[in-house]
C-alpha cells in the first residue's frame, strides 16, 4: 500500500517524485538550479538500495551578489523524521515559488540574485520509503539497531549529530535501539547525519561558534531551518539546557518574526522538551549560523486539504521571509 493511494493524499510527492522535481528544475532554469550529491544514506552505503543525499542549490549564476560580497547563505533540510510528510512537500513548493517566481516576482527575483538557497529536500529517503507503505516511521532504516527486520530499528538522526550528542546523559534521547529517539552508537555515527554536517561545515567554512553574546547583535549571514512535524512551534537554541544562549535575544527577536509569518508560538526549544544532538546545535552550537526548527501543522500525515489550505499558505512566507533575512547582523 502506499501512503498516496490512501484518499486525501496525493498530494505528497514520493522521493523518487521529490527529486525528478528537483532535476527538472535544473533542465527547466539551469541558469538558476543545481542538483548536488553530497552523500549516501544508510542503505546506499550497504548495498541495500538507498539514495544519494542530495541538495538542491538555487541562486543565479553569479558567484558574488550585485555588491560584490559573498551571497549570504539560506540552508533548509527537511524530512530527517520520515513520517513527517509535509515538510519535504513545503521545501518542494517553497523552490517552485523561487525558480517559478524568478524573473516576474521582485521577491524570488531579489532573492536568488542577491543571496543562495541550499534544499536538502529528503534528509532520510531511506525512512522515507518506509513511511510512504503507510508505517509511522521516524528513523533511518540501519539495521544494526533493534533487530534487522524490527520496524522498530534505526538511529534517530535528530539525535545523533555530534555536537551535544547525549549532552544530557538520557534525559534527551535514548539508548535503547528500539527507541523513537535512539541516539546512535557514537556520535555522528550515521551516514545520513556525516552528510549534513559535512555539508553545513562546507557551507560555512570560516564559522567558529557562537561567539557573540547579546551585546552584539546575531550574525544572521547564515540561517539554517530545520522542517519538521508537528505542534505548531518556531524553536531555537538550546535544547539540552534552560541556559538561554549566548545570541538567545536575537534568536528570540528572529523567531518571532518568523512566527508573525506563520502564526506559530516560538519559544527556545527545551520548552518543548529536552534534546540532545539535534542539527540546529551543531549548525548554532558549533558554526555560530542562526538555526532554527519549525514544527508544522497538528499531525503526522495530514491531509493534501489541510496542507494546501493552511500548512503551506502559512508558512511559504516565512520560508520566503528568511531567505530575505538572511544577510547582515541582524538588529535587534
Ligand atoms: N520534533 C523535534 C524532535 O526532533 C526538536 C523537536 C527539534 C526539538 C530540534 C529541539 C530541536 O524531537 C519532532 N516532531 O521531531
Ligand atoms: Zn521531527
Amino acid at each position: 500500500v502506499s501512503i498516496q493511494s490512501i484518499p486525501g493524499y496525493a498530494c505528497y510527492e514520493t522521493v523518487e517524485e521529490t527529486f525528478a522535481a528537483a532535476e527538472g528544475f535544473t533542465t527547466t532554469y539551469p541558469s538558476l538550479a543545481e542538483w548536488k550529491d553530497v552523500g549516501d544514506s544508510w542503505q546506499k552505503t550497504q548495498g541495500l538500495g538507498g539514495y544519494d543525499i542530495k541538495v538542491l542549490k538555487l541562486t543565479n549564476k553569479n558567484t558574488t551578489g550585485p555588491n560584490g560580497a559573498a551571497k549570504p547563505i539560506l540552508f533548509v533540510n527537511s524530512a530527517i523524521h520520515a513520517r513527517e510528510y509535509t515538510t519535504a512537500a513545503l521545501t518542494l513548493a517553497f523552490a517552485r515559488q523561487l525558480v517559478e517566481g524568478y524573473g516576474s516576482n521582485a521577491d524570488a527575483t531579489w532573492i536568488l540574485d542577491h543571496h543562495e538557497v541550499h534544499l536538502m529536500l529528503h534528509t532520510n529517503p531511506d525512512g522515507r520509503k518506509k513511511a510512504e507503505t503507510g508505517l509511522s516511521w521516524r528513523k533511518n532504516t540501519n539495521q544494526n539497531y533493534c533487530g534487522a527486520t524490527s520496524n522498530s530499528r534505526g538511529a534517530d538522526l535528530n539525535r545523533n549529530f555530534t555536537f551535544s550528542w547525549n549532552s544530557t546523559g538520557g534525559s534527551g534521547s535514548s539508548g535503547n535501539g528500539c527507541a523513537d529517539t535512539y541516539r546512535g552508537p557514537s556520535a555522528g555515527s550515521e551516514p545520513e547525519t556525516q552528510a549534513i554536517e559535512g555539508y553545513v561545515r562546507s557551507l560555512w567554512p570560516d564559522r567558529r561558534g557562537p561567539a557573540k553574546t547579546d551585546a552584539a547583535p546575531v550574525d544572521t549571514s547564515g540561517i539554517h531551518l530545520d522542517i519538521h512535524s508537528y505542534s505548531e512551534l518556531v524553536l531555537w537554541p538550546w535544547g539540552d539546557t534552560k541556559t538561554v544562549a549566548p545570541n538567545g535575544i536575537a534568536l528570540q527577536t528572529l523567531g518571532r518574526k518568523f512566527a508573525f509569518f506563520n502564526g506559530y508560538l516560538p519559544e527556545q526549544s527545551i520548552g518543548l522538551y529536552a534534546t540532545d544532538g539535534t542539527s540546529d546545535s551543531v549548525s548554532y552550537g558549533e558554526l555560530g549560523v542562526a538555526a532554527f526548527t519549525f514544527e508544522l501543522g497538528t499531525s503526522f500525515f495530514q491531509s493534501c486539504t489541510t496542507y494546501e489550505s493552511t500548512i503551506k499558505p502559512k508558512n511559504l512566507p516565512a520560508l520566503m521571509y528568511a531567505a530575505k533575512v538572511v544577510r547582515t547582523p541582524y538588529q535587534t
